[in-house]
C-alpha cells in the first residue's frame, strides 16, 4: 500500500542468467610446426611460454586442446584470428569453438 490504497506489486526486472561460455580449441595436424603453435598460443591467448608448450604438447599428443574460455564474440574473433593467421603463414593449423 503507498498511501493511495493501492497495492504496487515489483517483479524484478531481470533474472540473473549463466553466461553463454565457448571453449576455444586447436586441432592437431602433421604440419603446422610446434613453434608456430607455441606462438599462437602466447600472441592470441595471452599465455606465457611454459602454458603455451604445455597447451601445444597437449594438443599433438591428444589431438585436441582448449587455449581458453570466453564469450561468444571474443571466442569468434579469436577464432578468425588464428585462421587468419595460420593462413597467411601458410599452415593448416585449425581452429575452433564449441559451447560449453
Ligand atoms: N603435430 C605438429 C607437429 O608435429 C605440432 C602441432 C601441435 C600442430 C599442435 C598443431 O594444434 C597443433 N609439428
Amino acid at each position: 500500500d503507498n498511501g493511495t490504497g493501492t497495492v504496487v506489486v515489483t517483479r524484478p526486472k531481470t533474472v540473473a542468467k549463466r553466461p553463454n561460455l565457448y571453449r576455444v580449441l586447436l586441432l592437431n595436424d602433421d604440419y603446422t610446426p610446434m613453434e608456430f603453435v607455441i606462438h599462437v598460443v602466447e600472441s592470441f591467448f595471452q599465455k606465457n611460454r611454459e602454458e603455451a608448450t604445455r597447451i601445444m604438447l597437449h594438443v599433438h599428443h591428444h589431438g585436441v586442446g582448449e587455449c581458453g574460455i570466453y564469450s561468444y564474440e571474443v571466442a569468434e574473433t579469436k577464432v578468425t584470428q588464428v585462421m587468419d593467421f595460420a593462413r597467411k603463414h601458410q599452415h593448416p593449423l585449425q581452429c575452433v569453438m564449441e559451447k560449453k
